[in-house]
């Protein structure tokens, strides 16, 4: 269910109705929504679940890095605002994690693919937050590049996963100005405040430009998701995007972006930027990111220290049904 299941697809399409199937992919191509109690592909719906449970996963883990510096912001507006932030992010997982649901698979069963780690999720939680310059850095470029990516899912074919990605992209938004806000602050501030700016800079920068995905070439995913309108632009023309804003945004910051190859290209219109470490992104997709291990060792803590709340929840459920049939 979590890995790709495209291989199967030629299998899948062979024993599916072929016109259930032709109705589907007009739909598709006429931009309608498909929705929970529709006729669709199989491939599609494990897809589907494959990518919003990793986007869930992504969302909640996220909280872990940014939570950990709530009880060290430097004032009561910045810990309000992290606070918020923080919460909103348990939001956008919680949608997430319904939107799949209505595809077929419990929440019970994804919580379990990820704690197994059968599930992936954003190779950018992976690494450590070693300053308060990380929180700026992770709002302008972390939800930075999230919001390039999530805007095009508001259309996406499924209405679901469409519907949720509204309130996610607004919300998104907010995070990446507060980031930005923040990184100005530091960008303006005393010298050690501006080089710890960089140097948050320049560890956020390369694993950023990997959340959008490996390049298209090398995506197993990306041509059936684009013609079932699924994702409705590429891993490399959403990348592409993201270092053409965010290398004005760094100049206006007074901060160097940490690529020699940068070049503006006249022809293309976009920045060139240098050769993106896939080793590393494949090492970290496997598990082997710098903090890899604490992060999932923190998400199935909360969920055993949450046990209590599910137990008392599932035993108000009961107690209300009994007094209901009496
Ligand atoms: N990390 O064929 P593709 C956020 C996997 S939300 C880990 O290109 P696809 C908010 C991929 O699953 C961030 N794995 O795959 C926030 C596939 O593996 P599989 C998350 C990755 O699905 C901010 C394989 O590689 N956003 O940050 C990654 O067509 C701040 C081949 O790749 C979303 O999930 C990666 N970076 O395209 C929260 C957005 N990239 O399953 C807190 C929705 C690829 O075949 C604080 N998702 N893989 O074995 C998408 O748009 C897509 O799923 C992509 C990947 C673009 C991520």
């Amino acid at each position: 269910m979590y890995t790709t299941e495209l291989s199967k697809s030629a299998e899948v399409r062979a024993i599916e109705d072929p016109e259930l199937l032709a109705a589907f992919e007009a739909r598709v191509a006429a931009d309608e929504f498909i929705e929970p109690k529709d006729w669709m592909p199989e491939a599609y719906r494990r897809t589907l679940t494959r990518q919003i449970s990793q986007h869930a996963h992504s969302e909640i883990v996220g909280m872990l890095p940014e939570g950990n510096w709530i009880t060290r912001a430097p004032s009561l507006r910045r810990k309000a605002i992290l606070l918020a932030k923080v919460q909103d992010e348990a939001g956008h997982g919680l949608y997430l994690y319904c939107a799949a649901e209505t595809l077929g698979t419990s929440r019970e069963e994804m919580i379990e693919a990820l704690h197994s780690g059968k599930a992936k999720y954003s190779t950018i939680f992976n690494y450590p937050t070693l300053t308060w310059a990380d929180i700026g850095a992770i709002g302008w470029l972390v939800d930075g590049a999230a919001i390039m990516n999530q805007v095009p899912l508001q259309r996406t074919s499924y209405g679901p996963y469409a519907r949720a990605m509204v309130r996610v992209c607004k919300e998104e938004s907010f995070h990446q100005r507060q980031g930005y806000e923040l990184m100005m602050a530091m960008a303006n501030g005393t010298p050690e405040q501006q080089r710890m700016a960089q140097d948050a800079l320049d560890r956020w920068w390369w694993p950023s430009l990997m959340m959008f995905g490996p390049p298209d070439a090398d995506s197993p995913n990306t041509a059936q998701s684009m013609r079932w309108r699924i994702k409705r632009e590429t891993n490399d023309e959403l990348r592409q995007k993201f270092v053409d804003i965010s290398v004005l945004q760094a100049e206006y910051l007074g901060l160097k972006v940490p690529d020699a190859d940068l070049r503006w290209n006249e022809a293309k219109g976009g920045y060139d930027y240098g050769e993106i470490d896939w080793d590393e992104f494949y090492a970290v997709v496997k598990g082997e990111g710098p903090v890899a291990r604490e992060r999932m060792a923190a998400r199935r803590q909360a969920w055993e220290d949450g046990a209590w709340v599910r137990e008392a929840a599932s035993a108000h459920q009961a107690k209300r049904a009994a007094r209901k049939a009496a």
